[in-house]
């Protein structure tokens, strides 16, 4: 034992990663599932709030590209709930875990999508946000989880610059137009820069996370990186983010942003943001509407391998 102990500690230390068939700690394996299986729910919730406009996008080009994107997360999804799996999680119990409120998915995807410029917004923001918390997973310490992020990366960084592209459209398009991006973009604000989670302050799990190398840098340090990369982003789009206190801090090096509402933060978590109720509402009917399917799958496995079978 203290012999596995030390092979693992040894496989932190000099930056290798840790693999499905590695000794663990129980700790490790149940940070690895709690923070996989909380970024895979994320990714199949997070298929709803854009989802919703694939039937009203205002042109086939527009329809094409978010249908594309929409299937995208639900690959992510997918990958990762595979890699939850290489740590003996079963994918059944964890959308159990999630239709029950036992398991969380990220409080962005718990905001309605009022106009088209959301779609805009969530690709520029909230897959912007997501790509400079993910880029770091790459090099996290479990094998399978930081593979995953590398495709996942890429792809949100196509998705970032789709919303980018369609923000900018909309932007070169009527006042009408510039006012809905506006609008969408003073109310994705905040709740993305709460993606990061808490501040370091009151981060039950970051210490841990950090020592053992599942997690690269703070939450309060990639909040600021994604601050620094946005500023210049909405100064050529010409939106002005919606932070009076916002502002280049020479001394530092970055950018002062105001105070954040963790009240908010905790609110949508514990259940009590705008599409909570809504959101889990449509999976858990997806998730039944799919039961002849998984019925369907397991009997055809059942009749492959049986006798006869090939
Ligand atoms: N929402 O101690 P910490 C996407 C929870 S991107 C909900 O700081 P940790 C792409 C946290 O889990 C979004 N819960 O926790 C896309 C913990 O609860 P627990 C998904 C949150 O793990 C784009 C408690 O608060 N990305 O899907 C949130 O060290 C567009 C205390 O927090 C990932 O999941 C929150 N915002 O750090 C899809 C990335 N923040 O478990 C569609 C991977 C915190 O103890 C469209 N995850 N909590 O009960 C991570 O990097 C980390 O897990 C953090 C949280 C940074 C999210």
């Amino acid at each position: 034992m203290a012999d596995l102990e030390e092979h693992f500690e040894r496989t932190i230390a000099s930056d290798r990663r840790v693999e499905p068939r590695d000794w663990m700690p129980d700790g490790y394996r149940a940070t690895m599932v709690r923070q996989i299986a909380q970024h895979a729910h994320s990714e199949i919730i997070g298929m709803q709030p854009e989802g919703e406009w694939i039937t009203r996008a205002p042109t086939l080009r527009r329809k094409a590209i978010l249908l594309a994107k929409v299937q995208d997360e639900a690959g992510h999804g997918l990958y990762l709930y595979s890699a939850a799996e290489t740590l003996g999680a079963d994918r059944a119990e964890l959308t159990e875990m999630l239709l029950q409120g036992r398991q969380k998915y990220s409080s962005i995807f718990n905001y309605p999508t009022r106009t088209y410029a959301d779609v805009g917004v969530i690709g520029w923001l909230v897959d912007g946000a997501a790509i400079c918390n993910q880029v770091p997973l790459c090099r996290s310490s479990y094998g399978p989880y930081a593979r995953a992020m590398i495709r996942i990366c890429k792809e949100e960084s196509f998705h970032q610059r789709q919303g980018y592209e369609l923000l900018a459209a909309m932007m070169a398009g009527t006042a009408a137009q510039r006012a809905m991006v506006q609008g969408a973009v003073d109310r994705w604000w905040w709740p993305a820069l709460m993606m990061f989670g808490p501040p370091d302050t009151s981060s039950p799990n970051t210490a841990r996370s950090m020592a053992w190398k599942i997690k690269r840098h703070t939450n309060d340090e990639l909040r600021q990186r994604f601050v620094d990369v946005t500023v210049p982003q909405a100064r050529v789009l010409g939106v002005t983010l919606p932070d009076p206190e916002l502002r280049w801090n020479a001394e530092r090096g970055h950018h002062d942003f105001g105070p954040i509402d963790w009240s908010e933060l905790k609110r949508v978590i514990g259940g009590g943001g705008p599409c909570n109720e809504r959101r889990i509402a449509v999976r858990r009917a997806a998730h039944e509407d799919g039961a002849w399917v998984r019925e369907a799958a397991t009997a055809h496995a059942a009749k492959r391998a049986g006798p006869g079978g090939s």
